[in-house]
């Protein structure tokens, strides 16, 4: 891949500043102009252009970053390609094997570390953020009604690759049509990108102890994504101070206890990995700790004292769609397979397929207080011609036959102040 001219114009790539549809003073050949000038009079002007540059390109980069907050992103941050001061702390976590089935995390290992691989020409990377908690899609309702279906907040309404790769495509445009020949690409997710370290240094927050990229103006109930340009803007100051403190509230409530120390996810255990990312059957000693969450789980982020600054999403495009904020389980395991794929159109929960959504959804319903309609709906499913679905199944009519109550509260609901931290999100 190369941030080739071409794909955007017909001019082929040079790694020079794209200055030259800068204001007019600037153009023209400087040779030219300064022909029979002294030595010392020629150096006073190539100064002085230099600093004209700069405080064009410092112009610039403030008019982006209005152009970015009109696109809908909350914030915009401007940094170099360069990862490798995270090296020791990507080949440790590889290590240990903490991506599990996610071998994509593996590959391209150099790149993640020195985007300009990943890109040639790269210049510098504009760091975006926006918001995606929808107003009253409240976690409490579901997360304590067992009959109900948890679906992460994230992931509620339109898929978020869509709405913030368009975007950023457009403030790409936007910057295009101010420069001359500008190079960029837009990436949300989608490749070996190392998007929280990167929106650290571009100055959007530091790194709490759950992994994600956290604000003190706005928690961390946001998406990322990135635009590699090849114009060199002026950067941006890293985020170098950190405000989770004492804390380990985050560490503490995560139901599958997937954090091995503060900062250090061991992806295999977390409740998203398992619903979203993996294909095959999920851990037996796994299960009973997801309780309703079909898709996704939020509870490090609910419990976290920042997020009381969270802001609501302003995109309509990330509003539950089909009620997926309040749905019943039972419902959502009557849908074959033309019907998941009909109410998921345009969403990420895709990603799942309908066999891993059965999955989720058989050991949720197993999590529940069950009944006589929840059992005739899982042993409907026994002779599902996915073996997958089956196991999880049956696990489910097991779990149901031991006891006739749901399964032990998780820890986001089992304490009072938990409780009244998720009880903000109402
Ligand atoms: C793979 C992935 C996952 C995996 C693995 C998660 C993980 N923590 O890596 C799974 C499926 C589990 C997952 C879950 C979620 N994800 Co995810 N995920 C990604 C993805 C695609 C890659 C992340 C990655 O590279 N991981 C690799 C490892 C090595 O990264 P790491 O855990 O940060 O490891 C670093 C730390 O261990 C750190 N470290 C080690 N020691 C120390 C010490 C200190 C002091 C510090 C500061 C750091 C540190 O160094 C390592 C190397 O940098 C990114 C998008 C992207 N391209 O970046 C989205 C992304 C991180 N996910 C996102 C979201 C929203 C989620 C969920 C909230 C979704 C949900 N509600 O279910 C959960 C949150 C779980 C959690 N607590 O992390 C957002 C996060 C936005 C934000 N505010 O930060 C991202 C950025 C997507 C996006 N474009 O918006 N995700
Ligand atoms: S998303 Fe849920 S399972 Fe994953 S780390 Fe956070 S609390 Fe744990
Ligand atoms: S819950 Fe506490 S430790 Fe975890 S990220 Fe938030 S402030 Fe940091």
């Amino acid at each position: 891949m190369t941030l080739s001219r071409s794909l955007h114009s017909p001019q082929p790539c040079s790694l020079e500043p794209h200055s030259s549809k800068l204001p007019s003073s600037e153009q023209g050949s400087a040779e030219q102009q300064h022909a029979g000038l002294p030595q010392a009079e020629l150096q006073q002007t190539e100064l002085q252009k230099t600093e004209l540059q700069k405080t064009e390109l410092q112009q610039l980069a403030d008019e982006l970053k209005t152009q970015a907050a009109e696109l809908g992103f909350r914030q915009c941050g401007i940094t170099v390609p360069d990862m490798q001061v995270e090296r020791e702390r990507l080949q440790d976590w590889l290590k240990a094997g903490y991506q599990g089935e996610m071998d994509y995390l593996a590959n391209h290992f150099e790149k993640r570390l020195d985007p300009t691989q990943l890109l040639p020409g790269t210049e510098r990377i504009i760091c975006v953020r926006m918001d995606y908690l929808p107003e009253n899609s409240s976690p409490a309702t579901s997360l304590s009604d067992d009959e109900q279906a948890y679906i992460a907040r994230y992931t509620l309404g339109r898929d978020y690759h869509k709405v913030m790769r368009k975007r950023l495509t457009q403030l790409g445009k936007w910057l295009e049509q101010r420069t001359d020949k500008l190079g960029y690409r837009a990436f949300v997710d989608s490749a070996p990108v190392l998007e929280r370290p990167l929106a650290r240094e571009a100055g959007l927050g530091w790194i709490g102890k759950h992994s994600l990229l956290l604000n003190r103006e706005a928690g961390s109930l946001f998406f990322l994504g990135e635009l590699f340009i090849d114009l060199p803007l002026p950067i941006d100051e890293p985020y170098t101070e950190e405000y989770c403190g004492k804390c380990t509230a985050c560490l503490d409530i995560c139901p599958t206890q997937a954090f091995v120390a503060p900062y250090v996810l061991d992806g295999r255990r977390c409740i998203s990995y398992l619903t979203i990312e993996l294909n095959g059957s999920i851990p037996q000693e796994l299960r009973p700790l997801m309780g309703n969450r079909i898709f996704g789980c939020d509870d490090c982020q609910l419990i976290c004292p920042w997020n009381r600054f969270s802001q609501h999403t302003a995109e309509t495009d990330f509003h539950p769609r089909q009620k997926l904020d309040q749905t019943r389980l039972l419902e959502l395991f009557s849908w074959d397979e033309a019907t998941f794929l009909k109410k998921t159109e345009g969403s990420a929960i895709r990603r799942t397929g309908h066999i891993g959504w059965l999955r989720n959804i058989a050991v949720a319903l197993g999590n529940s207080r069950g009944g006589a309609a929840v059992e005739q709906a899982l042993r409907a499913k026994l002779q599902h011609p996915s073996k997958i679905v089956q196991e999880h199944v049956n696990w489910a009519l097991q779990q149901l036959a031991e006891r006739s109550t749901p399964a032990q509260p998780l820890p986001i609901l089992a304490s009072s102040g938990a409780r009244k931290r998720l009880s903000r999100f109402s």
